[in-house]
């Protein structure tokens, strides 16, 4: 397969300044005419012949100011338009046709419920007209739309409508004009039966703005929320980075059929129905938290991403890494106020518990890939955790390094010198570099280098002198072959560290040669493979706090004893590090408990485990929200990825004994705490009412794993009959499908049974309905791929649909290992023929399904020779560009 390299990179031949498109919308036959202003770029190597990239179009023709192309100048083909002996500027039409409703790869022009959506990042506006399909090429839109009126009463494209009206045989048009310059993947354009919740807003310099969220008529009752998470975020952009809206009109529209979350398209958002609709009824805390967040980070775009955009895709991060930086500063802030650092802790947290369990594992296997990556064969591979989220750690360390002002001092300098403008990351490296006063060469590693670096920690306390020295030492251990050709030297590395006396207080710092005290919280600069720092003036012995708030995207290794772990777990004044203590005793204590049962040796698990997470389980000075995030133990995966070899099977009988043990020691403080925490009265999606909730649903959970789990049968019924939201009713259906382990799956089938009745129009709902049932956790005689299978014959059931897809298959491929990965490879083999149906149909989510099995060499050779087995018949069948990238990576 070809290659893209960062290193060809050359500026496009021709440069486009307008774009007139109109549209002819029926669902086999939509007739584009493209109308654009071209001319010679300076800057680039000069050729002959204009070759414009096109994918399942049909050409009907095109003319150069105005005269028609004869069949020997123009060329069509399957990847796009060569046209010879083009003049330096020039007017050029091309008309050819797409078939929307055939197109089920979700990617260019498509139908969904009947309606007309678009979607072309990154490369689906090529499906719809032949164009120059890279971002560096920036040009303004005028759009007209055509189609019949009672069909597609609502026709919205990009910017400003300027011109709608009536045309013959029941037809109607609409004309829009976006008046900022865009690369053509934010074009878009939607048609069909929807309605408008819309608000008027003031921006902070006075203008007036008209917001809509378009749905379906069924889901009007459920854009309230996206509604609110939209007006929060023009006001946060608007206070944290004096950026305003800059159209007189943004619409989001909603619809079920999507790849990803959402779509940045300037102006006219288009977002998956999971990341829009939400009410009570409907939506868990979860997806209110998300919708909110979501919301965010598209609207965010709208600057960085749209204003300011990528001159390519290698540069993908410079949008998305700093976009999700800034949706993470946004839900922050939404959660707990600028200022209440434990309530802003949880938001940390839930993101770093992200990262570890899926950048880092992504680091540690055959897609490893630099944040900046050097080579792709197909872009949409590349929408990755690593981009994502690692990018946004990247962004994150320029404001550990330079505070919340400096950090702000850099975006105001980017976009000073790039609005307007595609770049790169070096661009807006420099920006921060220029604007701080600091010479930030050596960051830019962080962009090239793949694989997740290791930093490990020696102490050493001097009574005499009351020195306490820390020294720091950098590697990447063990690094996939992946990601060790990308690596070249050390990084700098913000590591953030706290000392902490007998008292559990923490200790004023300075560091040798410096004159007074810097607080108790230091930011240390690690820049070389080994460094050493020493502070001065400590009088006792102290317990040092490492990385505080995770303020480096790396693994710190240090020897802590148990004691210790639970010492900080009680104490840390950083509540990012309180919680990370207890994740450490339990990693360790799990990882043991998995080799014993491994080995076949019986499981125990010590007092101290249990009374350390007892204390902070019964710490009422902490919010709920942060218990139940310390309550819950690491995932599975996660463990998994700790092992030397993964066994998913020990990990799951691990984990289980714990929580049992847990479970088993604590049941009074477990049913004390669910009675304190039910919160009465009407439903309400704020951060307190939803930590309450989730720390009662979190002790009926642990409830369930009891030996006799009358108990939580009983309260799970109680709150599954009387709950007035969504969140209450799913997690007591997950309880009682729990319980059923122990209790037999007659506990859960009549809820399971009233939730379908109950839910049955709510395409949402019946989602959660199916990845319940394949999240469940399993035994010898209940095996859930038996119930997948069987759920895969339900007539809710569609491939086509990628959120139904995900919510029975990955939740089953990627969110149950122990059952995934059953020795007898029953789950390999299911996975190998959803991979293959789905490749046929939408390569885009078979290429995401099929990345379930690249950690391969990381099993027992029990499972890993099996998942390789099914690896290779996948690759012996699979068409599309996009799983044959995973598949031969993964066999490499
Ligand atoms: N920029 C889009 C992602 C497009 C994915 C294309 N395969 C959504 C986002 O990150 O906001
Ligand atoms: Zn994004």
């Amino acid at each position: 397969p070809a290659v893209i390299r960062r290193a060809d990179y050359a500026a496009p031949a021709f440069l486009v300044d307008s774009v007139a498109l109109e549209f002819d919308l029926a669902p086999e036959r939509t007739v584009v005419k493209n109308t654009m202003r071209l001319r010679r770029n300076p800057d680039a190597t000069p050729g002959s012949r204009l070759e414009l990239m096109g994918e399942a179009l049909a050409f009907i023709g095109a003319a150069i100011d105005g005269k028609a192309l004869a069949a020997g100048a123009v060329r069509a083909h399957e990847h796009g338009l060569s046209i010879g002996d083009v003049p330096d500027a020039f007017e050029l039409v091309i008309e050819s046709t797409c078939n929307p409703v055939e197109n089920t790869t979700l990617s260019g022009l498509y139908v969904s419920s009947g309606n007309f959506f678009t979607q072309c990042e990154a490369e689906g506006f090529r499906r719809i007209t032949y164009f120059f399909d890279r971002p560096d090429v920036m040009a303004t839109y005028t759009v007209t739309l055509r189609a019949d009126k009672s069909a597609y009463p609502v026709l919205l494209s990009n910017g400003n409508l300027v011109e709608e009206g009536e045309l013959a045989d029941g037809r109607h048009f609409a004309k829009w004009e976006d008046p900022f310059k865009k690369p053509c993947y934010l074009f878009a354009l939607v048609a069909g039966k929807l309605v408008a919740l819309e608000e008027r807003i003031r921006s902070r310099s006075g203008k007036d703005k008209l917001l809509q969220v378009w749905v379906e008529p069924h889901d009007l009752d459920k854009t309230r929320h996206a509604m609110d998470s939209l007006i929060h975020s023009i006001h946060w952009d608007e206070e944290r980075f004096g950026l305003e809206l800059d159209l007189d009109r943004f619409m989001i529209v909603a619809v079920s059929d999507f790849n990803m979350g959402a779509m940045e398209n300037k102006g006219l958002n288009i977002f998956n129905t999971k990341y829009v609709l939400a009410n009570p009824e409907t939506a868990t805390d979860t997806d209110f938290s998300n919708v909110e967040a979501v919301v965010g980070h598209e609207y965010f775009h709208n600057w960085t991403g749209n204003r300011v955009t990528c001159r390519d895709w290698f540069q993908l991060s410079l949008k998305e890494g700093l976009t999700v930086f800034r949706d993470q500063e946004f839900s922050s802030d939404m959660q707990g106020g600028a200022t209440d650092e434990t309530a802003r802790a949880v938001k940390r947290i839930e993101d770093v518990r992200v990262l570890r369990q899926m950048q880092f594992a992504e680091d540690a296997g055959p897609m490893a890939h630099p944040v900046r990556p050097e080579s792709y064969v197909e872009i949409n591979n590349f929408y990755t955790m690593t981009v994502y989220e690692k990018g946004a750690e990247v962004v994150r360390m320029y404001q550990t390094l330079f505070g919340r002002e400096g950090f702000r001092r850099g975006m105001d300098l980017y976009f000073k010198r790039h609005d307007g403008q595609a770049v790169t990351c070096d661009d807006f490296r420099h920006a921060m570099a220029d604007a701080n006063g600091r010479d930030l060469a050596q960051f830019e590693r962080w962009y090239s280098q793949a694989g997740t670096p290791r930093v490990s920690v020696r102490t050493a306390y001097d009574a005499a002198t009351q020195r306490y020295s820390i020294t720091l030492a950098q590697s990447y251990g063990d690094a996939a072959p992946a990601a060790r050709e990308t690596q070249t030297g050390p990084l700098l590395i913000p590591f953030a560290i706290g000392l902490i006396g007998r008292d559990g207080k923490d200790i004023a710092l300075r560091l040798e040669g410096e004159r007074s005290e810097t607080g108790t919280t230091r930011v240390i600069e690690l820049t070389e493979p080994e460094q050493t720092f020493t502070f001065v003036d400590i009088k006792e012995a102290p317990l040092p706090s490492l990385l505080r708030n995770f303020s480096a995207p790396v693994i710190v290794e240090y020897d802590y004893t148990n004691d210790e772990l639970a010492f900080l777990l009680a104490h840390d004044s950083d509540p990012f590090n309180r919680w990370e203590a207890g994740q450490r005793l339990a990693t360790r204590e799990l990882l043991a408990l998995a080799a014993r049962a491994a080995a076949g040796e019986s499981l125990s698990l010590d007092d101290s485990f249990v009374a350390a997470f007892a204390r902070v389980l019964t710490d009422e000075s902490l919010s709920p929200a942060f218990r139940e995030l310390a309550m819950m133990l690491p995932s599975e995966a996660y463990l998994a990825e700790q092992m030397e070899q993964a066994d998913p099977a020990a990990v799951h009988a691990a984990r289980q004994f714990a929580r049992k043990r847990l479970a088993t020691a604590l049941k009074n403080e477990w049913l004390a705490i669910y009675e304190r925490h039910v919160t009465p009265g009407a439903y309400e999606p704020t951060p307190q009412a939803a930590g309450q909730r989730a720390l009662k649903n979190l002790a009926l959970a642990y409830l369930a794993e009891l030996d006799d789990p009358a108990d939580a049968v009983r309260l799970a019924n109680a709150q599954y009959d009387s709950a007035n939201n969504m969140t209450d009713r799913a997690a007591a259906l997950a309880a009682l499908l729990a319980a059923s382990a122990t209790a037999g799956a007659g506990v859960a089938e009549p809820a399971l049974d009233q939730f379908y009745r109950r839910f049955e129009k709510e395409p949402l709902v019946i989602d959660k309905w199916f990845a319940l049932q394949a999240t469940q956790r399993g035994s010898a005689k209940h095996r859930v791929i038996d119930v997948v299978r069987r759920l895969m014959a339900h007539p809710a059931f569609t491939l086509r649909n990628p959120n139904r897809a995900r919510s029975l298959i990955f939740s089953f491929c990627a969110a149950n290992p122990a059952q995934f990965h059953a020795v007898d490879g029953s789950g390999y083999a299911y996975w190998a023929e959803q991979v293959v149906a789905l490749d046929s149909l939408n390569p885009q989510v078979a290429a995401r399904l099929a990345r379930s099995l690249e950690l391969w060499r990381r099993y027992t050779p029990a499972l890993g020779d099996q998942m390789r087995a099914a690896l290779e018949r996948v690759a012996a069948q699979v068409k599309s560009r996009d799983v044959r990238e995973i598949v031969e990576k993964a066999l490499a």
